[in-house]
């Protein structure tokens, strides 16, 4: 089984196996995609990171379904601003929306607050995996290459927020880590659209540079055969 996707049918072996397939939830928090948090305060328009929301949802309950692993990640920092670098402080201050200042939804970025949570649309469930990072990749200072490899994983389907920064840092790190990576257009966003579809279109380069692109469609009709396959065993 491969998925529809482009440059090439994902995975490239064109054996997928969804046990060793990971869904990643990228940074779906209020502080990038609801009212009141760091996006919102930067003033960008929250329906272009706000598009991924039901297109996620919809893979995400299929995945569900299956038992399947499931990793969601919220970018934050620590209440005393310890794992704060000065230039992510200063470059955030500089833009009128200081990581750890008071916003309408608590101090920006911080974990605990209320910005920092995963929209309740979204929200993981017990036992799903959540990975803490204070970066813009998502194996930065955190155990998720540990995570993974320890599963089996060797597949990831890259969705979430935003597109053109966490999003593709996590790529870029998960492709030189060796995981076959598929990104899916839908169930990403950025803070500008142009940024967007540069994001996802220079995957496409060096006969995918970093991995593919698909849309989330291809993924839930390649999950479903992989529920029929299973009922008829
Ligand atoms: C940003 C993210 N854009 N989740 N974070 O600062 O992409």
């Amino acid at each position: 089984m491969t998925i529809d996707a482009q440059p090439y049918n994902w995975p490239y072996h064109g054996q997928l196996s969804f046990e060793e397939t990971a869904l990643i939830i990228i940074d779906m928090q209020i502080d990038f995609c609801g009212e009141g948090g760091y996006v919102d305060r930067m003033g960008y328009d929250l329906s272009l990171t706000r598009k991924a929301i039901q297109p996620i949802k919809s893979l995400l309950s299929a995945y569900r379904e299956q038992d399947l692993t499931i990793i969601h990640t919220r970018e934050g920092h620590r209440p005393d601003l310890s794992d704060l670098p000065d230039n992510k402080r200063w470059r955030s201050k500089n833009i009128g929306a200081e990581i750890g200042s008071h916003g309408p939804a608590g101090k920006i970025l911080v974990r605990g607050e209320k910005g920092w949570g995963i929209i309740p649309e979204l929200e993981p469930l017990q036992g799903e995996i959540i990975i803490d990072k204070p970066g813009k990749g998502s194996f930065y200072a955190t155990d998720l290459d540990l995570v993974l490899r320890t599963r089996g994983i060797k597949n990831l389907i890259l969705t979430g927020i935003t597109t053109d920064v966490c999003v593709h840092t996590t790529m870029r790190e998960a492709n030189d880590r060796g995981f076959e990576c598929l990104i899916l257009e839908d169930c990403t966003g950025a803070t500008k659209k142009s940024n967007h579809d540069a994001a996802i279109d220079m995957v496409k380069m060096q006969g995918g540079v970093f991995g593919s692109i698909s849309h989330s469609d291809h993924v839930l009709k390649a999950l479903n055969s992989n529920k029929q396959e299973a009922i008829s065993l």
